[in-house]
């Protein structure tokens, strides 16, 4: 959904009203509206929340990212993948503009190259200048960035990565072809042997249709131990949201068992949120989400 310019802000509040999820809104009281520009893609806003939430991202009206809590999806799209490999060196991360996956992909030693492709440089820009914690990475060693389109960057690309993370906004925008079949099978190709996605899949409070449409796909596109985790993200309406997880082959081996090594030292002691149990337990989904996605009753 586009944006008209100034027209999110009334009477000092945002507020998240949205088509993708009608009839319900979370609010933020404005402090100060610290960018407000349309880009090539979509309607880019940063303000200050006069509340806990600090610097808020918005992108087509909806909330992307807060200082607040921003560690709880950043780190858990990350290490859940990353620790279910052996030893992940190539990662690709498709969207994250504000670098925050990238932020957590480079603190695995076994890590030589994250790359991370977003559509938009003005998110980039403006998380660097607006949330220096977490567009911390981007001159990173190991980090290599490219601006552009996620779903054309794979056109071609076979038996290159370890870990490919989708960090993408919601379907509608320019991230629609980012949920759809043709993207998975190009994902699919994209992993060497023995890899694995982890990407954004929504909220199963709102979204369980789209959800199942793709498990579906996403098996039929050659996947396996194809599984959706629920993590604990209190900036995402209904602050649920989750990630489909699966393998280019080794249907045996289910992210959800947990770490597949120890935890290295490096992370244990800087996550917020990620630790072997967290991991294992996005998995556990309530018994009517069960039946709903694996037919488990
Ligand atoms: C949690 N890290 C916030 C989500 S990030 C900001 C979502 C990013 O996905 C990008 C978009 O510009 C955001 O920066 N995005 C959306 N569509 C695409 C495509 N098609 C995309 N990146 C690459 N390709």
């Amino acid at each position: 959904m586009s944006v008209v310019k100034g027209s999110w802000l009334k009477d000092g509040w945002f507020r998240e009203s949205n088509p993708q999820w009608p009839g319900q809104a979370w609010s933020l009281e404005v402090d100060e509206v610290l960018h407000d520009e349309m880009s090539d893609f979509q309607h880019v806003v940063v303000f200050r929340n006069k509340g806990p939430w600090g610097n808020v991202l918005l992108l087509d009206g909806c909330v992307q990212v807060t200082d607040k809590g921003e560690f709880s999806y950043h780190e858990m799209m990350a290490h859940v993948p990353l620790m279910s490999h052996p030893n992940p060196q190539q990662v690709l991360i498709i969207g994250g503009g504000d670098g925050g996956v990238m932020r957590e992909v480079v603190k695995h030693p076994s890590v030589v190259e994250c790359h991370l492709v977003d559509i938009d440089g003005m998110v980039i820009d403006v998380s660097k200048k607006f949330f220096p914690d977490i567009a911390c990475s981007f001159a990173h060693p190991k980090a290599r960035t490219t601006v552009g389109d996620g779903f054309a960057f794979l056109e071609g690309k076979e038996n290159m990565f370890d870990v490919i993370v989708v960090d993408s906004s919601d379907p509608e925008g320019p991230a629609s072809q980012l949920f759809g079949k043709e993207f998975y099978a190009r994902l699919w190709k994209a992993l060497k042997p023995g890899g694995l996605i982890c990407t954004q899949a929504e909220c199963l409070w709102l979204h369980l249709p789209l959800i199942q449409k793709m498990l579906a796909f996403v098996k039929e596109c050659g996947f396996h131990a194809v599984e959706y985790g629920a993590m604990l993200i209190p900036f995402y309406p209904n602050g649920t949201l989750g990630c489909l997880v699966a393998r280019k082959d080794n249907a045996n081996e289910k992210v959800s068992a947990g770490p597949v090594r120890a935890v290295p030292e490096d992370l244990q002691s800087t996550t917020k949120y990620y630790t072997p149990e967290t991991h294992r337990a996005i998995f556990a989904l309530p018994r009517s989400v069960d039946l709903a996605l694996y037919g488990k009753s």
